[in-house]
């Protein structure tokens, strides 16, 4: 298989800055804890583990002008934006350990960033429950976990859409959400309007999962960078119960790994985001655990014992 970068950087991003819960700080080192820098390396890659950003504390206030902490938030992600940006310049393809889904305005616009200046395709997959697509004047809480694909498509307060330089970031047709179950009503009608590709949990009960996952990959091509954002919520709380918003109804396990496995076959993977993972809620490690199994497989685990499989 065509692993693009070999080399892997992990960078831990410990804030629970954009959520409604507090927890998702300690993500980075749960992740950690599960043995995600061994699996790799016993991948075969060679495995950088950048340590943690530090960034503001978290101050729990109320949300002001409909944002919460959104000051915070800025410099997370402005911290998130330069570190992951330098990793893909060193030719590495970053892993980017959350946190909450907030800090994916300060990867994804480093990865598009990056994009631009070599000239590469942009895809990115944004596996969730939720859309994340919220405004100040959507919004329910006022937690920017729910606002990161729109602030990157250029609906946001201007300190964080213009992150990376380029307004807007990304543009909704280089996007495809999957797993989709909860929407806000007025959230519903902005991610409609954007016309961003949606598999939600209907389509995948319908079609499946295999028949999702071909038509969020068609046309990624060798020119493609592949960015996957995971929050961990889009898996079904029975087996992942370890995050703050968690709701019913999501892929199994086989259906998680399936998606996992038909990224991996692309060999166009080249950054990832592993977010809301919330080890104060947990039952034991076993959601960064199951984690660690997805990111496994994510890098073609399974799709090496096929292929020996296949030799006999
Ligand atoms: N849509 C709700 C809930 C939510 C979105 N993303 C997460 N939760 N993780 C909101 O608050 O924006
Ligand atoms: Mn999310
Ligand atoms: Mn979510």
């Amino acid at each position: 298989t065509a692993l693009a970068p070999g080399n892997i950087s992990l960078i831990g991003v410990p804030t629970d800055i954009g959520a409604g819960m507090l927890g998702a700080r300690m993500g980075p080192e749960a992740l950690r804890v599960a043995g995600l820098a061994q699996a790799l390396t016993q991948l075969g890659l060679d495995v950088k583990d950048c340590g943690n950003l530090h960034g503001p504390a978290n101050p729990w206030l109320q949300a002001v002008n409909g944002f919460r902490h959104l000051p915070q938030v800025v410099q997370w992600n402005q911290l998130l934006h330069e570190a992951l940006y330098c990793e893909l310049q060193a030719r590495r393809l970053p892993i980017m350990l959350g946190g909450d889904h907030c800090l994916a305005i300060g990867s994804i616009s480093a990865v598009a960033r990056h994009c631009r200046d070599q000239g590469k395709k942009l895809r990115v997959l944004w596996f969730d429950a939720h859309a994340d697509f919220n405004t100040a004047t959507l919004t329910p809480s006022g937690n920017i976990h729910g606002m990161p694909v729109a602030c990157l498509c250029g609906h946001g307060p201007q300190e964080l859409i213009q992150i990376g330089g380029h307004v807007p970031a990304l543009q909704p047709k280089q996007i495809r959400q999957i797993g989709i179950r909860s929407v806000d009503a007025g959230e519903k009608r902005l991610v409609h309007d954007m016309g961003i590709e949606v598999f939600d949990m209907r389509y995948i009960d319908e079609m499946g999962m295999r028949h999702a996952m071909e038509l969020a990959l068609a046309l990624v091509d060798a020119n493609t960078h592949l960015h996957v954002s995971l929050d961990v919520d889009f898996l079904d709380p029975a087996i992942a119960p370890g995050v703050g918003t968690t709701v019913r109804g999501g892929p199994t396990y086989r259906e998680a790994q399936l998606c996992m496995e038909m990224i991996a076959d692309t060999g166009r993977l080249a950054s990832l985001d592993v977010v809301e993972l919330n080890p104060a809620l947990d039952v034991g490690n076993q959601t960064a655990e199951l984690a660690v199994d997805l990111i496994e497989s994510l890098f073609g685990k399974s799709t090496l014992m096929r292929s020996s499989a296949a030799k006999r």
